[in-house]
Order: C-alpha cells, then sequence, then structure tokens
C-alpha cells in the first residue's frame, strides 16, 4: 500500500490543506492518507483564542469528511510529551506498516530546510518525500537543487507534487476572517460548524436561533464523518415529507439535522449526560446503546439550541416510536428509517408506502424494526410495541390535521388528472372550514370521478366521510364539506363564475409543487 503521511499544526485544518491532500494522493498513487496534527512546542505559543490539542485533532477528524480517499487522523504526537521530532514519529509509523511504501508529504518551505532537522537521515531512510511546488520560476531551481542534494547525500527518493492550482490560504487567514463573520467557503463545512459551536478564535455565535442552513454546520461537526451523509439525506426526506403531508418545513429540518447528535457517544457519556440533564431510564434502556441517543440528542437539542418541544419531541421519539405521535414525530422516524442513503432489503417497499400514506408507512416501518430485533435476538422496547399496537387497533389511521386532508383530498384530485388545484389556507378568515381545495373537471363524468376519488382516498387513508355534499352528480360543480375543509370541483365555466378565489383572495395559498404531479 502507498501510504501519505501528512502533519501540520491544523489551527484549523481548512480546505487549502485539503486540495493539498488530495493532489498528493492523486499524483502519488497514495491509497491512505495518516493526517498527524502537530505538537505545538511550548516556545512557539498560539495565538489567543486557539483551539486546544483536543480539539484540533477533532476538526481534523471532521475535515476528513471532505476526503475521497481512505483517510486516519493520529494523535501519535499530541501524545507525546516533551520534545516531538518527525524523526521519532516515522520510526513509529515505519513499525506499524512495515511492508508499506511511506510518503512524507510537506510544504516547499519546509522541504528546502528539510536537511536541518533532526535526523534527517533517519527521515530519508524511512520514508519517501512528496514535496508540495506551489510556485513555477526561481523556486524550481532550489526545488531542483534541493531534490538532488538529498538524493545524493542520503539516498532519498524525493517527487514533486504539482500544486500550483490551489489559491493561496494559510490557517492566519481564516483565522483572521472568522471574527467577522467570514471563513466558510474557507474550512470544511463541519470544522466552520465545529469552531462557531466552541467559539474558536474569537467567534460568537448565537446558538440559540439558528435558520437551518446556520445550523447544518454545526450539526453535522456532532457527527463521525461517516454518519454525515445520514442526517443530510434524514433532512432532505423530512423537507419532501413535511412538504407533501403539511408538517412545519423549518422544524422538519431542524430536528432532523440534530436527530443523531449524540450519536456517537459511548454508554459511559450516554449515561453521564442522562444524570446531568435528569432523564431517567428503564432497564432496558440502561442496557441498550441504541436507545439512550434519541433521549440525550433531543436534551442536547433544547438545551443547547433552544429548539421548541415539537422538534424535542420529534427527536425524542425518532428511534422506538410511540403511540399516538405528531405529525413531526411521524415525519421525522420515517426519513430516519427511508432516507436516500438507506439500503435495506425492504427499503423501496417502505419508501413507496411512505409516500402513498404516513401512517401506513408507519405501521410498516415499526414492523419492519419488531421483526429485525426478534432476528436478532434484541429486546423490543415498549414503546416500540406500543407505537405498533396504536396503530393496529386504530386501522392505520390517527386524526390527521385539516392540512393533511386538504393535501390529500389535493392529490386524491391529482390523482385523476384535474386541473388547476389549489389548497387555500382560510382559517383565519372564517369559520366555515380551515381550508378549501378547489380543482376543475374537464366534463360532468370526470367531475364525478374526481369527487369519488377524493371520497374514497379521505376515507380509507383518515377514516374521514362527508358531511354533507351539494351539487352532488349534477355534475357542473360540487362541494364536498368535511368540516375543516371544503372541496369545490367545478367545470371550466362554473370555476369562473363563482370566482372562489377572488372571493378568498385574503387567504393563503398552500404550495403543492413537489406534491402534486399536475403541469402548471
Ligand atoms: O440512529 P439511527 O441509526 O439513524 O437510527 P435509529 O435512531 O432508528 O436507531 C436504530 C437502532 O435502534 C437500531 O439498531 C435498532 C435500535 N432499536 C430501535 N427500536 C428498538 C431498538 N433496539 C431495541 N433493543 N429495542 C427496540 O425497540
Ligand atoms: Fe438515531
Ligand atoms: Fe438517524
Amino acid at each position: 500500500m502507498r501510504i501519505g503521511i501528512y502533519g501540520g499544526t491544523f489551527n484549523p485544518i481548512h480546505r487549502g490543506h485539503l486540495t493539498a491532500a488530495r493532489a498528493a494522493v492523486e499524483q502519488l498513487g497514495l491509497d491512505k492518507l495518516l493526517l498527524v496534527p502537530a505538537n505545538v512546542p511550548p516556545h512557539k505559543a498560539l495565538p489567543e483564542g486557539s483551539a486546544s490539542p483536543t480539539q484540533r485533532l477533532e476538526m481534523t477528524v471532521l475535515a476528513t469528511a471532505e476526503l475521497e480517499c481512505k483517510a486516519e487522523v493520529l494523535d501519535i504526537e499530541l501524545r507525546r510529551t516533551g520534545k516531538s521530532y518527525t524523526s521519532d514519529t516515522l520510526r513509529a509509523l515505519r513499525q506499524q506498516y512495515p511492508d508499506d511504501e511511506l510518503w512524507l508529504l510537506m510544504g516547499s518551505d519546509m522541504f528546502l530546510s528539510l536537511h536541518t532537522w533532526h535526523e534527517p537521515e533517519v527521515i530519508l531512510s524511512l520514508v519517501n518525500v512528496g514535496a508540495f511546488s506551489r510556485v513555477e520560476g526561481d523556486e524550481d531551481a532550489a526545488f531542483a537543487a534541493q531534490k538532488a542534494y538529498l538524493e545524493e547525500t542520503y539516498g532519498a527518493t524525493v517527487a514533486t507534487v504539482d500544486n500550483r492550482e490551489v489559491i493561496e490560504l494559510s490557517s492566519t487567514e481564516v483565522r483572521g476572517a472568522l471574527p467577522g463573520g467570514g471563513g466558510k467557503d474557507m474550512l470544511p463545512e463541519a470544522v466552520y460548524g465545529y469552531i462557531l459551536r466552541q467559539q474558536l478564535y474569537g467567534t460568537d455565535c448565537d446558538l440559540k436561533h439558528l435558520t437551518p442552513e446556520e445550523l447544518r454546520p454545526i450539526a453535522l461537526s456532532y457527527l463521525k464523518p461517516k454518519r454525515m451523509p445520514h442526517v443530510l439525506g434524514t433532512e432532505a426526506e423530512a423537507v419532501r415529507l413535511a412538504r407533501q403531508y403539511g408538517a412545519d418545513v423549518t422544524e422538519a429540518r431542524i430536528a432532523a439535522l440534530l436527530h443523531d447528535c449524540t450519536k456517537k457517544l459511548d454508554l459511559e457519556e450516554q449515561l453521564e449526560l442522562c444524570e446531568h440533564y435528569g432523564i431517567e431510564l428503564d432497564d432496558l434502556e440502561r442496557r441498550a446503546l441504541k436507545l439512550l441517543h434519541s433521549k440525550t440528542g433531543a436534551a442536547i437539542a433544547r438545551d443547547v439550541f433552544g429548539v421548541s418541544d415539537a422538534v424535542y419531541n420529534a427527536i425524542l421519539w425518532h428511534t422506538t416510536g410511540k403511540p399516538d405521535m405528531t405529525l413531526l414525530e411521524k415525519v421525522i422516524y420515517l426519513a430516519d428509517y427511508i432516507e436516500p442513503t438507506r439500503d435495506f432489503p425492504g427499503v423501496e417497499e417502505l419508501r413507496q408506502t411512505v409516500r402513498a400514506d404516513l401512517d401506513a408507512g408507519l405501521l410498516m416501518g415499526l414492523e419492519m424494526t419488531i421483526r429485525e430485533m426478534e432476528e436478532m435476538g434484541n429486546p423490543i422496547h415498549k414503546n416500540t410495541r406500543e407505537a405498533r399496537d396504536y396503530l393496529l387497533k386504530n386501522g392505520g389511521h390517527t386524526m390527521k390535521t385539516p392540512k393533511e386532508l386538504a393535501i390529500m383530498a389535493a392529490k386524491a384530485l391529482d390523482d385523476k388528472k384535474a386541473r388547476d388545484i389549489q389548497v387555500l389556507e382560510i382559517t383565519d378568515l372564517t369559520t366555515l372550514a380551515d381550508y378549501f381545495v378547489i380543482a376543475t373537471g374537464s366534463s360532468n363524468t370526470q367531475i364525478n370521478a374526481l369527487v369519488d376519488n377524493v371520497e374514497k382516498e379521505l376515507h380509507e387513508q383518515a377514516g374521514e366521510e362527508p358531511l354533507h355534499r351539494e351539487g352532488y352528480r349534477g355534475g357542473t360543480w360540487v362541494l364536498l364539506d368535511y368540516g375543516c375543509i371544503a372541496v369545490h370541483v367545478f367545470n371550466a365555466e362554473n370555476r369562473q363564475f363563482y370566482g372562489l378565489e377572488h372571493l378568498w383572495r385574503d387567504g393563503k395559498q398552500v404550495d403543492l409543487t413537489g406534491i402534486l404531479e399536475q403541469k402548471e
């Protein structure tokens, strides 16, 4: 295997480091990178507000999320007390990788002074050198001379890594930009989030009032790199489901971004957090690590980020579910289950079910979990079981919000090719209803088919029946009154004549993009 060794203070690690690392991987054909945050000698005091060694280590781990190759972060130099020499580090690495080709990567300044380092002969006998070259012209001569000198004197193997494309970027520059609100583009996303969360380098971020966009890098900074795509996938899926079923999209985003924020903690750390937040645990929870992260995650979300009760509960119940879940709780439970990076037998069927009917999907998800637990011999948590039993008892339907019913009706109309479907929120304008669903049918037959489909879907999916109907089977217009929603279907002429959109122009139009297939 060809392994690159890339050391640095990484205070903080930034995108310039990553482009250099990528260039080395590509040009030297490396199979793997070892990133080695350096110990900072006491005499080279770091600037005020700098990161601690542990923080530099953690940021370096987060940065690997943006590398395409295998990468590992080593704390070997940070653990060493006293003087830290590169030759010592390389001796240790050579022992660990006796048969591999090792390449020590370094910038041009370092390379040009390499012969003055401690034990250069040891360094150059243990590893090859990959030197980044940044500038064309004069430096090439100095480079070539140093290369020839090292090869001749120490029998070194030296390769140049062309890094000229890279925009010059230094950690000093990054640190300079951060206090004024800059630096985002210079840093890997999760590293930027980590800096804000830990208030490093003079940043001063109010964590309690973040938009989802602002929260995203910070949420990523809680995760192991391999979990990041899952959380981003959960966010995307939660947005889709929230739009489709009428949940609050912003709350769905925030809950999804934070839902696994304590997932990487071990049992001891989880129990410590439970103690800290006064979270009570039952016998199973005390033993089952996987059941704790939803509880501690919810607590962190509320304590650190000030999330609403709705978001708190969506995170709290995302692993087991519970009886009578709210719309947002269902959206998060299922987004977590079916997000695009999930890949397990049956996931496609579950996705289709969730998109057709949220509660049917919820029931299917719970049953899949219970079956899996049984197969693996894991105890089933009482909340999981009760969540399933509740849905079974309620025939798969639980109370729908008016908006859910309105969107369900709009979809039923869309399925039968209605035109100009609109959903108007009129909650604040009248006591007649909360939503009007309006659509146009092209013929008497189609109008009847449209209305029949709305009745069928609301009956099957929600157990709802209209309180009364008007104009039924008359063919030119029909009203289905469900109390909280009213469905109006017209032919084109009557649609214009009644002009409901105009009469209710103070109502709020519900955005149906991504929910309906209708052509605008
Ligand atoms: O955190 P994620 O991996 O994204 O997903 P999750 O929060 O749904 O956690 C899934 C894990 O939780 C899975 O490994 C099984 C476990 N789990 C879920 N319900 C139960 C359960 N474990 C036990 N013992 N009993 C349950 O009822
Ligand atoms: Fe989880
Ligand atoms: Fe998850």
